[in-house]
């Protein structure tokens, strides 16, 4: 449950311009976080003023005000910041420039990886996403939940579960999404959005990424990569992960799955490790410098992608095997 002085904050008189940003690489959970909690200040009387580096991924732009997001950030004030699914304060990339320290920074996430980096914490690993954090903040302040907050927090739930999948799903996050459903949200309708909208050239380039796929000897460590050709030619690629780690995590006696994508020509990896239960890869990540939930995290390593991917998986290799 939030925490009393989370709750104050947020109902402050002075406070009514609130600043949002999440990660880069932005996904369901990211967005749909950052757009409920808007609803909710809005319903509160506050401004709110949504802030990211990237730009949402195609399959998210039917989210209600999705549009309103802005990524230029000259000239802009505020009262309190509020990062959501954010690990830590560097998670929101070149967006923290518009951070001031004159005014209170409040933390909401579901990351055990979380650095504690708020003036105002509410930390939560138990939840399966941050939509559901801001769900309980509408219940915890009194907000009636309109249709279109419904929509965001479906969306994070259905992008951070694996669509109910995950260990991380719980009876809370089935209760909330039954509450979620009584607000007339098309489920049916945000599924296809998300997961069947792919391109053509997305799936033909999937057949070459499957294509990649490598097993450790004894079978508990898959891979794939996506070379940074592949990303050129398709640049959507580079913010596909669940659709495309799937095929490495649901090989029987597979225990670690790991996706390399080679981001830039010589440049930064970005690696995506999936858990299928007792592996910690939050803890693999760590290693590399990144982080994020036991059964799902990420790490960025600059270096040549054949190096990285022999270090990345002797570690794994090392802990699981
Ligand atoms: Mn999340």
């Amino acid at each position: 449950m939030p925490p009393k002085k989370l709750l104050a904050e947020l109902r402050k008189k002075s406070n009514k311009t609130f600043l949002i940003s999440a990660h880069i690489h932005l996904e369901g959970d990211a967005l749909g976080s950052e757009l409920a909690l808007a609803g909710l200040l809005k319903a509160l009387g506050k401004k709110a003023i949504i802030i990211n580096e990237d730009k949402a991924p195609d399959e998210y732009l039917f989210l209600p005000g999705i549009g309103s997001i802005r990524h230029d950030i000259s000239g802009l004030d505020y009262d309190a910041a509020i990062l959501v699914d954010c690990s830590d304060v560097s998670r929101i990339g070149k967006m923290h420039k518009a951070l001031r320290k004159d005014r209170p920074l409040i933390n909401i996430d579901h990351h055990i990886s979380n650095t504690g980096f708020g003036d105002i914490n509410w930390i939560q690993p138990d939840a399966s996403c941050a939509c559901e954090m801001v769900y309980y903040l509408f219940k915890a302040l009194g907000v009636a939940i309109k249709k279109q907050d419904a929509v965001c927090i479906y969306t994070g739930i259905l992008s951070d579960t694996g669509s109910f999948k995950y260990k991380t799903t719980s009876r809370h996050t089935h209760l909330i999404a039954a509450d979620l459903l009584k607000h007339g949200i098309d489920v049916y309708d945000i599924n296809r959005r998300i997961y069947e909208s792919m391109s053509v050239a997305t799936v033909r380039a999937l057949g070459k990424i499957i294509g990649t796929l490598e097993v450790s000897s004894d079978g508990k460590i898959a891979w794939l990569l996506i070379k940074n050709s592949l990303i050129r030619k398709n640049p959507a690629l580079a913010e596909e992960t669940d659709n495309i780690i799937h095929f490495a995590r649901a090989i029987a006696g597979v225990e670690v799955a790991l996706l390399f994508k080679e981001t830039k020509r010589n440049g930064d990896v970005r690696i995506n490790l999936r858990s299928t239960g007792s592996a910690d890869v939050n803890e693999l990540a760590q290693v590399f410098g990144g982080g994020g939930h036991r059964m799902a995290s990420g790490a960025t390593v600059r270096g040549a992608l054949g190096d990285v991917v022999k270090k990345v998986v002797d570690e794994a290799v090392k802990r699981v095997s």
